[in-house]
């Protein structure tokens, strides 16, 4: 049943489920403390990307609508996600999910090899596979984020037709990408061997059958709304996702991969905390306000 009606929710504080089972396994001091909240997609984006590149990190949860003190001092906006980096003297910060993400990953590869990205070089000598990736991760920034949030907030029948129609090509769209990658970097000509196309396979997501286990650079870029599409716009706008086999293939692999689990929260937090969303109430964030006046997205 779709909800009709506002009862007022508001968005939660502290993480509940799996997830919150990782925070509290995340409390000590290390070099890098991830300022999070528990709702927030952008910060699930960097999260997962931790958990799977298997990088030491503290979780600190926090308000970033009371934007408090310590949060300001690692993101100038108040926006969650924030990083900082203790091992400074000061201590040093990074803000914007994509920026924490490659940072990140760029300290996996030097320190314990793990990658999110195709390397550098590869057997066949494939130069434009992480271009790809990162045409990818591109058109999930510019579309699929921008347009959940449209279709999430547009209120009347017509307006939410075309929130739902859009939302949806975008995601086909990101289909369109992830097809063009595989089939320009793994199914080129001459390979036909098994291992030969598992090498190819190497930082391209779990998109591509070889790879069950592999997070690449788009899964974490786009899971977290994808997620969110399978709750809050079911609950709110009665939206379903595509259903074509390899697509749920695809997700099913995404949202049961042990990393992408750990930092789930249980249904009622994401329906909570979206409410205020899905009912367009006044001043609810700053990527609504964007929505709202047609600006590009914080
Ligand atoms: N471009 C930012 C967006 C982050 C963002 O908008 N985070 C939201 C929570 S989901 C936030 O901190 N909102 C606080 C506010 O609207 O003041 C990123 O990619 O990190």
């Amino acid at each position: 049943m779709v909800s009709k009606t506002d009862s007022g929710k508001m968005y939660r504080n502290e993480c509940t489920g799996d997830a919150l089972e990782t925070v509290k396994s995340h409390t000590e001091d290390q070099d890098l403390t991830l300022f999070g909240s528990c709702f927030c997609p952008f910060v699930q984006r960097v999260w997962v990307s931790f958990e799977y590149l298997q990088i030491q990190y503290k979780v600190h949860e926090v308000d970033p609508y009371k934007k408090p003190k310590d949060l300001l001092e690692v993101s100038p906006k108040g926006l969650v996600p924030g990083l900082k980096l203790n091992n400074f003297h000061p201590p040093r910060a990074l803000n914007e999910s994509t920026v924490i993400l490659e940072y990140i990953n760029d300290l996996a590869v030097t320190s314990n090899g793990r990658s999110l990205l195709p390397p550098t070089t590869n057997p066949c000598n494939i130069t434009d596979a992480r271009a790809l990736v990162r045409l990818q991760c591109d058109h999930v920034n510019r579309s699929l984020v921008p347009s959940f949030y449209r279709y999430l907030q547009a209120q009347d029948q017509d307006s939410q037709i075309i929130g739902g129609k859009e939302f949806h090509e975008s995601i086909e769209c990101l289909v369109e990408l992830l097809e063009r990658t595989e089939k320009e970097v793994v199914r080129i000509g001459g390979v036909s061997g098994a291992g030969e196309r598992k090498a190819l396979a190497v930082g391209l997501g779990l998109w591509i059958p070889e790879n069950e286990e592999d997070l690449g650079l788009v899964d974490v870029m786009a899971g977290p709304w994808l997620y969110r599409a399978t709750n809050v716009l079911k609950q709110y706008r009665g939206f379903e996702l595509p259903r074509g086999e390899k697509f749920n293939r695809w997700t099913s692999k995404l949202f049961n991969h042990p990393s992408f689990k750990r930092t789930c929260n249980t249904e009622d937090l994401y329906l909570d905390s979206y409410e205020r969303y899905a009912f367009n109430r006044p001043n609810t964030s700053q990527v609504a306000n964007a929505v709202n006046s047609g600006r590009g997205l914080p």
